[in-house]
Parts: C-alpha cells; sequence; structure tokens
C-alpha cells in the first residue's frame, strides 16, 4: 500500500522507516502548523538568468526550509526545555510560473496550479485589475518565515533577504500575526476543525471519549500530499505497484483576503434588530459557531466549553433551523450532507488550513483581515470547489440559500434567519459581503530532496 493511501494516523516518533524519511523530506507545516504567532510572507519574482537562482535554492533555501521532522523535534524542545530558544521556521513554494522561469519541468498536473489564480479559476473572484499591485505581477515564489517573538520575525526575514542572489527581486511582503485567543478579526475563535494526521492529535480531539460519535477528522496523506517527480528521495512501502524513488509535496493556496469589520459588526447589529434575534446568534447563524466557537447546530448559546466542539454534523438539523445553510462551517464543510443532491465526497473536499491574521486590531484605520493559506492534493478538487461550487454558489446547499455568509462572493438571495432557534420558522435578510480577495496566487510546496536535486 502506498504511503499516501495508509487508513492509519500517523506516529510523530516512529521506527518505520518511510515515515522517517518522509518527516525528513517533505517541509514542515503542512501536515501540523508551525504554531508561530509572527508570519512573515516574501513574495519573490524571478529574472531572466536562471542558473543563480537555482543554485540559490539548492545551496542556501534547502538548508533553510525547515523539514516536518525538525518541526516535530523543536517542537518537543519547545515543550520540555524552559530554555528553548525558537530557531523559526521557514518553507519556500514555487508557482507553475516559477518552475517555468527556472526551466524546470515540475510534472505536476493541477490545472489551477498551472493556469494561476489570475486565470480566473474562482469564477467570482475580483478581476486582478483590481488586485494589491505585488499580487497583479507575477509571483514566482513565495517564503513562508515565523518565529516568535516578533522582532526575531523580522531578523529572520531580513536574513534571508540578504541572502537573495540579484536575480530574485522581492515584490511583497505581508506580516501576519495572531490575535488574542487564537480569534480573527470578526472575533471568533479560529482554527478548530482541520483535517488530522497524526495519531496524538487524534486522541487529543476525543477528548477522553473512545471513538467519534459524529465526524472523525482523521485524513490519510492523499488529502493534502502528492507525487513531487523532482525529488528522490526514498522507496516507500508501496512495492511493487508503486515501485521507485519517491518524494512529495504539497499545493498551496495563498489569498489576501481584507474584512471589513465595522461593515460585519454594522450588518449583524441591523439583522438583530430587524428580527429580534441576539446579535450573538445572529453572528453564530452567519459562521455556524459562536464567537467562542461553540457550534450553533449543537447550542442555541455560548457554551464556554473548553476543548471546543467538534464531534457534530447537520443530520439532526435538515431544514437548516439551528444552523442556517449559509453559514460558514456549514458551506465549507456539510460534513457529508447534501440536501440540494450536489455531488461530492466528504472526505475528499477538504483543506488543511494554515491562515494568520493581519492589520491591528487596536487601530480602525488600519487594513485588517486574514493572509489566508490551505495546502492540498488537488486545488482544483479541494480549494476552488469550496470556494466556486460551495461558498461562491447561491443555491448550495439548497435552492436559493445565498452564497456562504463569510467568504461569499458574487450576488446572493436573501438570507434566511431561524426566528428561534430550532423551530423552522425563517425570517428573510440580506448579508454580504464583508470579506474582500485582495490577490493570491497558487504554489507548490516541493519536498526538500527536490530543492537539493535542482
Ligand atoms: Fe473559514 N471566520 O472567522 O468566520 N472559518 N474563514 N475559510 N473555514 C472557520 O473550525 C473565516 C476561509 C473553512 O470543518 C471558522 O476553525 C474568515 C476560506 C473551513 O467545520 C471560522 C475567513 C475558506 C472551515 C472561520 C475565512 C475557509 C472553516 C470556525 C476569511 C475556504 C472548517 C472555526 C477572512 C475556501 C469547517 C474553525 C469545519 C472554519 C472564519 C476564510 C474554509 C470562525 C474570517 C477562504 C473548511
Amino acid at each position: 500500500m502506498s504511503i499516501l493511501s495508509n487508513p492509519k494516523p500517523l506516529q510523530k516518533v516512529t521506527s518505520n522507516q518511510a515515515h522517517q524519511k518522509l518527516y525528513g523530506d517533505i517541509q514542515g507545516n503542512i501536515l501540523k502548523s508551525h504554531a508561530r504567532k509572527n508570519v512573515i510572507l516574501l513574495f519573490l519574482e524571478f529574472g531572466n538568468n536562471p542558473e543563480p537562482i537555482k543554485e540559490w535554492i539548492r545551496n542556501t533555501i534547502s538548508n533553510r526550509v525547515t523539514s516536518m521532522s525538525n518541526q516535530l523535534l523543536n517542537s518537543l524542545k519547545f515543550k520540555n526545555q524552559r530554555d528553548h530558544i525558537d530557531p523559526g521556521f521557514l518553507s519556500f513554494s514555487l508557482s507553475a510560473q516559477g518552475y517555468k522561469k527556472l526551466g524546470l519541468n515540475s510534472g505536476l498536473k493541477d490545472s489551477s496550479f498551472l493556469n494561476g489564480m489570475k486565470s480566473g479559476t474562482i469564477s467570482a473572484d475580483p478581476d486582478p485589475g483590481e488586485w494589491d499591485p505585488t499580487f497583479q505581477e507575477d509571483v514566482d515564489a513565495v517564503i513562508i518565515i515565523a518565529k516568535d517573538p516578533t522582532d526575531t520575525t523580522r531578523i529572520l526575514a531580513q536574513e534571508v533577504i540578504e541572502s537573495f542572489p540579484a536575480a530574485v527581486r522581492l515584490i511583497g511582503k505581508e506580516h501576519g500575526k495572531a490575535l488574542k485567543q487564537e480569534k480573527e478579526h470578526f472575533g471568533f475563535a479560529d482554527g478548530i476543525s482541520q483535517p488530522i494526521y497524526f495519531e496524538d492529535d487524534l486522541n487529543d480531539e476525543l477528548r477522553g471519549n473512545s471513538s467519534f460519535n459524529n465526524w472523525n477528522p482523521f485524513a490519510a496523506l492523499n488529502l493534502v500530499l502528492t507525487k513531487d517527480s523532482l525529488g528522490k528521495a526514498f522507496i516507500d512501502d508501496g512495492k511493487p505497484t508503486d515501485q521507485g524513488n519517491h518524494s512529495y509535496g504539497s499545493y498551496l493556496v495563498f489569498r489576501k483576503l481584507e474584512q471589513d469589520v465595522q461593515g460585519w459588526n454594522k450588518a449583524v447589529v441591523e439583522v438583530a434588530k430587524k428580527t429580534k434575534i441576539s446579535p450573538g446568534l445572529v453572528g453564530a447563524y452567519a459562521v455556524g459557531r459562536f464567537q467562542d466557537g461553540t457550534p450553533v447546530v449543537s447550542h442555541s448559546s455560548s457554551q464556554g466549553a473548553m476543548p471546543i466542539e467538534n464531534d457534530f454534523d447537520f443530520s439532526n438539523d435538515v431544514n437548516g433551523s439551528k444552523c442556517p445553510f449559509h453559514s460558514h462551517i456549514r458551506k465549507t464543510n456539510p460534513r457529508g450532507e447534501s440536501p440540494g443532491g450536489l455531488d461530492f465526497d466528504k472526505d475528499k473536499v477538504r483543506i488543511t488550513r494554515r491562515g494568520i491574521p493581519y492589520g491591528d486590531p487596536e487601530i480602525q484605520s488600519e487594513a485588517k483581515g486574514l493572509l489566508f493559506m490551505c495546502y492540498q492534493s488537488n486545488i482544483k478538487d479541494q480549494f476552488d470547489f469550496m470556494q466556486n461550487s460551495w461558498a461562491d454558489n447561491d443555491n448550495f446547499l439548497n435552492q436559493s440559500t445565498g452564497i456562504d455568509s463569510v467568504i461569499g462572493q458574487g450576488s446572493s438571495s436573501a438570507k434566511q434567519w431561524p426566528s428561534v432557534h430550532g423551530q423552522a420558522s425563517f425570517q428573510q435578510m440580506s448579508f454580504q459581503q464583508f470579506v474582500n480577495m485582495k490577490g493570491g496566487e497558487y504554489f507548490f510546496t516541493p519536498s526538500i530532496s527536490s530543492l537539493k536535486n535542482l
């Protein structure tokens, strides 16, 4: 069996040689978040001479990127050694255009990746002419740098910039910073429901129970990894059908999503006033969770429970009177349910989110939002499908549901707000659009052996 379809969660510390080699060869942050609060993204454009750029990637970048095994080791040290100094996290990813400029055939087949985000893969996206100037340019590569505390991230980023050869131009920089209590700018707890690849993370999710009742977050590696034909790391346990030297990487989607916080707050109050529903419940209807993370499909008020509940589905809410169909988490993970009949595989249309907020919540005039990032093994069937066919689709989950109340783009039907939680009597009111896309690109995060082999 191929390492990618292994139906069992992985051990972080393992004697399985194929797994050890995999962890040493893939970049960090893919199977588990790097978990730093400070992130700097460097967007790069390559000049016409590929040789010095390839040499820089081979000799400098490949030695600085954080492998999965180093990430695991560092997090152990962070837990166990009080005086542990954060070495920082670094990853390197290339766009299709970047591979082309380096004169490389990536062997990657994903059509969204190959065409690039500017080609209009997300049909409701604003025209690239309206994006931030950085993202209107050719973005050939992105470096993610993460280190705590804040000043040390800047120092590390500066060191990396100083290593650039003349043919590499820095065309943009984004600073992300986690907000208090892992919230995002609309005030909601984020990063709760994720695909899980490791056994001890799955055990944490079980929260003392012996099994999951409704939603098992485990995912096999083929949700997030795909073959990197330029790498030559190891022979996995897939012989004889899968024979040969293998290496794996992951597609990375980046989108800068600006949040209109005042607009959101005002709209929540307006819906609350007109419908006589409390503002807290209106927000929960829009997101699918209260601000503290309590799922609205299971509770009509915040529970303040820690850890935050995630073992639920929507089977006890067929008419959307507890968690409306337009709510963000129901649109982006219907957890197997498709009342409108749109065909999808619940285990496949999932993404591994690694976004971080940007902008200071204390400064009203400052632009704020989410540096949205997610990893997957197929952009077209995962991120693109989720945004196009679910979030931006007025008729998902049902006819005239309206677009996703958080990230939906384009025109929308008026949305239904349950007057009383759990009772099928609805009031109609429009509610949109407080998240605006400012640009982005599709990348591939290659294996480390492929960076060394360039
Ligand atoms: Fe979303 N938000 O603050 O309202 N998201 N999201 N997201 N999101 C989730 O479970 C938010 C965005 C998903 O399995 C929560 O982590 C904001 C994009 C998925 O139950 C909250 C932005 C896409 C899930 C937010 C944004 C997704 C999810 C609940 C942009 C993909 C898991 C907490 C500014 C197209 C669903 C949690 C599940 C959860 C918010 C972007 C997807 C609070 C503000 C672009 C799959």
